[in-house]
């Protein structure tokens, strides 16, 4: 490993190289440099079954960094170098080193920076600001980008994608699952709210994150946002993408793959502190439409991930990394357990949103 980082640009001898957090795609490793405690580094392996044009993938990624680099620059912000992430190219001046097998890319570590898998609804509330914040640094960028992963966040894609794999049953699990194929199958139609209002011109697509797991954002000792992480997956989608996928996270009191279903609740304290901050961050372009609804994207993206961890699973995990057999059923389950809390409080986010104007 410390061979691959000799091949990017940087200035120190390498004295370490340690795992790093817990995606369940790329490969994350923390990189020690002579005379420093601290990490100096992030260097990752890039998942390229799963994000198979890297080029668009770092470019993207540019793009995007640069732009919000030019953002704080513009005004006036302080401790940049905290506040987005800096790419460290190979020493032919690429954005990613391939040794012939496998892809990687070096970053700037950002020191003194934690990350939760949890939020209390101070934190959560700073962190709808953050993310609504990042979207609107990005409402005017002036290049397109592509999408790393083809219609990414498209629930009627998802839903063929789970359809095809129950037709194959590749592993012999359809009949185990029939329950939840059946309670997916009765709310389809209503799900897929998003994809006909964008085909009827209603409903835009902006630059979003589209992976805003709590655990992809970066704070500081006081409980500030220093910034987003984990940028692959930042392409044109709805905004319920980024307002979704934090709820599915944060407002979840059990874990993603809790086999205790009784854990597992919708918060709705978490729920109001973020929508709180999301409002405020997106203020300056978020259209009616948008905002009416977002208790439907605080159910929709439990639900997706429903359909994307019971896809796996029927097709025998070959996309999440599982720690045991049953790893994409149990989080199956409990991803579904929250998309019922979360249907049960809808008519309760309606009135919050209401009650904010
Ligand atoms: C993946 O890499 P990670 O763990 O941040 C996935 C997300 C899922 C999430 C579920 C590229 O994110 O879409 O919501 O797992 N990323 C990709 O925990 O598929
Ligand atoms: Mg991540």
């Amino acid at each position: 490993m410390k061979d691959i980082v000799l091949k990017f640009k940087i200035e120190n001898a390498i004295t370490d190289v340690k795992p790093l957090g817990e995606g369940l795609i790329n490969d994350t490793f923390k990189v020690y440099v002579e005379g420093e405690e601290k990490p100096k580094y992030v260097l990752q392996r890039i998942n390229n079954a799963i994000f198979q044009d890297v080029e668009l993938l770092q470019d993207n990624i540019e793009k995007v960094t640069e732009h919000i680099r030019k953002k704080l620059t513009e005004n006036n912000v302080d401790d940049i170098d905290r506040k987005v992430l800096r790419f460290i190219r190979t020493n032919d001046d690429e954005k990613f080193y391939f040794d012939g097998e496998k892809y990687w890319r070096l970053m700037a570590f950002i020191s003194d920076s934690y990350t939760y898998q949890t939020v209390n609804p101070e934190y959560s509330y700073t962190a709808g600001k953050a993310f609504g914040e990042f979207q609107s640094m990005l409402s005017d960028i002036d290049v397109t980008l592509g999408e790393t992963i083809p219609s990414f966040h498209n629930l009627e894609l998802r839903l063929k994608q789970l359809e095809e794999a129950v037709e194959k049953d590749a592993v012999g699990r359809v009949k185990e699952v029939k329950y939840y194929l059946d309670e997916i199958e009765k709310r389809a139609e209503d799900m897929c709210l998003g994809e006909r209002l964008y085909r009827e011109g209603k409903l835009p697509k902006r630059i979003c994150h589209c992976d805003t797991k709590v655990n992809n954002m970066l704070f500081d000792k006081e409980g500030n946002v220093l910034c987003v992480i984990d940028l692959d997956t930042v392409m044109p989608s709805f905004i319920f993408s980024d307002f979704g996928d934090f709820l599915r996270s944060a407002a979840n009191t059990g874990a993603e793959d809790d086999k205790n279903l009784d854990n597992i609740d919708f918060n709705m304290e978490i729920f109001k502190a973020f929508t709180k901050g999301y409002l405020e961050g997106t203020k300056s372009f978020l259209l009616p439409i948008e905002k009416e609804n977002l208790p439907y994207a605080a159910k929709l993206f439990p639900y997706m991930q429903t359909v994307r961890f019971l896809a796996d699973y029927i097709n025998g995990d070959t996309y999440y990394k599982i720690q045991y057999p049953e790893h994409n059923l149990d989080r199956t389950k409990a991803q579904w357990r929250l998309f019922e809390c979360a249907e049960k409080k809808e008519s309760e986010m309606r009135d919050f949103i209401l009650s904010l104007r």
